[in-house]
């Protein structure tokens, strides 16, 4: 999933549903994890009580949670919440990019969190190579650029590092509706908003070894 924005004025109360949503569709289709690619939360200032009834709901999924810090997380990449990320919810923040290994998955997730929202941040850069084993998936927030000259958009993605990327599947957020924008055989997905847009959801990947990676959109309707 990404882009949940808690604890925006204009869906406030819809946020928090479409992320309880999201969290029921990860058990009902029995997620092995989850991922956040970004604005979970919407600004600064949410209140320490909803970040930590957030936090307290993505630890009750019982998977593991990796959370991408997007342009609107500033509440956690400037450490203004002051809770304890709960066992089982990783947060990246290490702004060079970070790598996590969920070896009981044989899955290892690398993200870099956006810091600085402006066209010279580029969110795939320094994307490490290929582990020796397992799967291996890449989460970014930013704009995935259809033509290379625009680069007046903040955290640009571009197609030509999508293609290039050693990766099986890069998990995107921002753009707040289900997006296929897969290059050269590599699966790269935006994976929809769950409150406050038209058509709301997230995606689901499936990661086999037989048939490869395989991703469709799974629409919330509640
Ligand atoms: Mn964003």
């Amino acid at each position: 999933m990404s882009d949940v924005h808690i604890g925006t004025d204009i869906y406030q109360g819809a946020a928090l549903d479409g992320l309880d949503s999201a969290l029921a569709l990860a058990d009902s289709s029995q997620a092995d994890a989850i991922l956040v690619a970004g604005d979970l939360f919407d600004h600064h200032r949410v209140p320490t009580e909803t970040v930590d009834r957030v936090m307290d709901a993505l630890a009750a999924s019982k998977k593991p949670v990796v959370v991408l810090p997007g342009n609107h997380d500033t509440i956690l990449t400037q450490g203004l919440w002051g809770g304890k990320t709960p066992d089982g919810v990783t947060i990246l923040l290490e702004a060079d990019g970070e790598t996590l290994a969920l070896d009981e998955l044989g899955l290892t997730v690398w993200g870099r969190p956006v810091y600085d929202h402006n066209p010279e941040f580029r969110p795939l850069l320094g994307m490490p190579p290929r582990p020796d084993d397992g799967w291996y998936v890449s989460m970014a927030h930013g704009i995935v650029m259809d033509f290379e000259e625009a680069t007046w958009r903040s955290s640009p993605i571009y197609l030509d590092e999508i293609a290039k990327a050693p990766c099986d599947y890069i998990a995107l957020g921002h753009v707040h509706v289900y997006r296929d924008v897969s290059q050269n055989g590599v699966p790269a997905f935006y994976s929809g908003a769950p409150a406050g847009a038209m058509k709301r959801g997230v995606a689901i990947v499936d990661m086999d070894p037989d048939k490869g990676v395989s991703v469709s959109p799974l629409e919330i309707t509640t």
